[in-house]
């Protein structure tokens, strides 16, 4: 390899570029976290229950994206990482019920700034080891002050039983350094059955307890409005129903 070396402007170009580079991922995470607290704020003001258990997000470490070039013999350059690594803004997002995470996925992917490159449904199709979760490849467009730059944002959403099996498989995965015993595979993949049975049942409860709950609003709530912790009270009927969506009165 011929021995180059930079001068101290080209230096300065070149650490500017890769600010731009990491904060552009930073900052889709940013506008994505945005997003999904609007609606789990909407969700639970509409449906009174918080369908969004836990958010986390990160930026892969430089260390791991020069990794993962290297294993896929990508080119080495901006353009190359920025196409082909496309976990480098990564969010996971962990939800109460399996019908949670398609309802929460459909309102992301049509939102009209989001690009959908790339959807992996290991719910209905689980991993043969007995992996489960939704993945989602996002492009959004960041406004920086010189340029606009879409950025791929990978989304992992799953319910608390499929994130405690996938965080317990990555331990163990890595723990017996990628040779994990015959025995301990097929006892994981038997949680992962356990695991996708529970969340079946955790689901039928909510939706029975949600109908018992529609059938019960007490009716000094009928007439109320709380939004942020404020309680609003409603004006009588022959004003109110001047703010019904005309198709409802069909009803
Ligand atoms: P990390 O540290 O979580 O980022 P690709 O990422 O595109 O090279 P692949 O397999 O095409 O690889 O992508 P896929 O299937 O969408 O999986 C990517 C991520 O999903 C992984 O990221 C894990 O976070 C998670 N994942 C996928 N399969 C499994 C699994 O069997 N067990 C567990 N625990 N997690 C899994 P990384 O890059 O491996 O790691």
């Amino acid at each position: 390899m011929t021995k180059y070396e930079l001068n101290v402007k080209q230096l300065k170009i070149l650490k500017t570029e890769l600010t731009r580079f990491m904060m552009s991922y930073k900052f889709a995470l940013q506008e994505l976290n945005t997003k999904i607290d609007i609606l789990k704020q909407e969700f639970q003001y509409i449906h009174d229950y918080n369908p969004i258990e836990h958010v986390s997000s990160r930026v892969k470490s430089p260390e791991s994206i020069v990794n993962k070039i290297q294993r896929r013999g990508n080119d080495f350059t901006l353009e190359s990482i920025r196409e082909n690594v496309r976990d480098i803004a990564g969010i996971r997002i962990t939800c109460s019920f399996e019908s949670d995470i398609y309802a929460l996925s459909e309102q992301l992917m049509q939102q009209h700034d989001i690009t959908v490159v790339e959807t992996k449904d290991y719910i209905k199709n689980p991993k043969p080891n007995g992996y489960r979760s939704l993945h989602l490849i996002l492009s959004i467009p960041i406004f920086m002050s010189d340029r606009v730059q879409d950025v791929y944002v990978e989304v992992q959403i799953r319910t608390i039983a499929m994130d405690f099996w996938a965080s317990l498989e990555h331990k163990i995965y890595y723990k017996y350094n990628k040779n994990v015993p015959e025995h301990l595979l097929k006892e994981l993949k038997d949680a992962a059955e356990s695991a996708a049975l529970l969340d079946q049942k955790m689901e039928k409860i909510q939706h029975e307890m949600s109908a018992w709950k529609d059938r019960q609003t007490d009716e000094d709530e009928r007439y109320e409005l709380i939004i942020d912790n404020e309680t609003f009270s409603l004006p009588n009927e022959s004003i109110l129903v001047n703010l019904m969506p005309p198709s409802s009165l069909r009803d």
